[in-house]
């Protein structure tokens, strides 16, 4: 089935600012801001609590399941710190959000994370893990890496996804 709007994933370590870029985006665009771990906590799409990484094991098919007709429609933004398990001709664009670790370090702080997390979220986001993630599970040419790590850097990014989807244009 052709899209009549695309499907945007934004994805990016915890706290590099998917759910602020990913709402104002839905507000101004009029796409739907679909946020994967809300969903996954509110339909119980997970396999319990892992004590040791302490969030929620995703169950992956589940998820994948329960947005299928969601994503077949297009016109989605969806949330997410992962990107290699959903399907690959769901999305139009994959924005993978970067932020400056000193930056991050103060807002994972702020939201209260342990230390463990503190840390395995700060490397993740050293190696570029879901930079290489994205690249590895979607076309290049798909994948749009953005700097996260002021307001104006929001604004900027803001302005260049809401005219991403003013030219977008179904594939034939
Ligand atoms: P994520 O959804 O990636 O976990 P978030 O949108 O919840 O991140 O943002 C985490 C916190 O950081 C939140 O208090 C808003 C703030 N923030 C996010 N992106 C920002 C940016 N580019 N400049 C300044 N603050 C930002």
């Amino acid at each position: 089935m052709v899209r009549k709007r695309p499907n945007i994933l934004v994805t990016g370590t915890p706290g590099t600012g998917k759910t602020t870029t990913s709402s104002a985006l839905a507000e101004a665009t009029q796409l739907c801001h679909i946020n994967v771990g809300d969903l996954v906590k509110a339909k119980n799409l997970h396999d319990g609590w892992d004590d040791e990484l302490d969030c929620y094991i995703i169950n992956e098919d589940l998820v994948c399941d329960e947005l299928e007709d969601t994503m077949e429609g297009g016109g989605n933004i969806v949330d997410y710190h992962g990107c290699d398990f959903f399907p690959e001709r769901w999305f139009d664009l994959v924005v993978v959000l970067q932020t400056d670790n000193t930056v991050l370090y103060d807002r994972l702080t702020r939201r209260g994370y342990s230390e463990s997390k503190l840390s395995n979220n700060i490397e993740c986001e050293i190696f570029q893990t879901l930079l290489e993630e994205a690249k590895e599970s979607y076309p290049q040419d798909i994948v749009l890496p953005l700097k996260s790590n002021s307001i104006q850097d929001i604004s900027t990014n803001l302005s260049t996804l809401t005219e991403w989807i003013r030219r977008w244009q179904p594939s034939t």
